[in-house]
């Protein structure tokens, strides 16, 4: 499906996704402002898809959101602030949706770093959110695992 998609931006997904509703709604902006084509192709959750090999090549922290561009080789961008900031230094010249004045520019990264707050979401999302389907052995993994990536790059 991927290979066939028509558009140049993938954005691979999970069905639920917080973390992904800010790139949702700006790809729809660029779309709604200048016609720019984005394909979803959402990943099966329960089959722990994001665990997986596959993606971890293309998203070393085995999360989502993440936008895959085509137009520049493939190029895959993880990580919700770095994602919304690709996007609009590519694609939005006319900064509908993005700042050309500095301070407002600092403003807007402001209040996207507060959303975005990795750690934050990261913990909610692993010891709150699936107390049901992760035991706490598979919760504290994933932690440590990441931690090891974010030591080594
Ligand atoms: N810091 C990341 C957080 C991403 C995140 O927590 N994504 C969740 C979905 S909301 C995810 O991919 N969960 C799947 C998993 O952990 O296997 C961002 O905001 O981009």
């Amino acid at each position: 499906m991927v290979g066939n998609a028509p558009s140049s931006l993938l954005m691979p997904s999970l069905t639920k996704t917080s973390a992904g509703i800010k790139v949702a709604i700006l790809l729809e902006e660029l779309k709604e402002g200048y016609g720019k084509e984005y394909t979803v192709f959402v990943m099966n959750g329960s089959e722990r898809e994001t665990m997986k090999h596959w993606w971890i090549r293309i998203a070393p922290g085995g999360k989502v959101p993440c936008v895959i561009d085509r137009d520049q080789g493939r190029y895959a961008i993880t990580e919700g602030h770095a994602i919304l900031n690709y996007l609009t230094r590519h694609y939005d010249p006319a900064l509908q949706y993005s700042f050309a004045d500095p301070l407002e520019a600092c403003a807007a990264e402001q209040w996207i770093s507060w959303l975005h707050a990795g750690l934050g979401t990261f913990v909610i999302a692993t010891v709150q959110h699936r107390p049901h389907d992760w035991t706490m052995l598979e919760a504290r993994e994933r932690y440590l695992t990441l931690i090891t990536r974010s030591r080594t790059g």
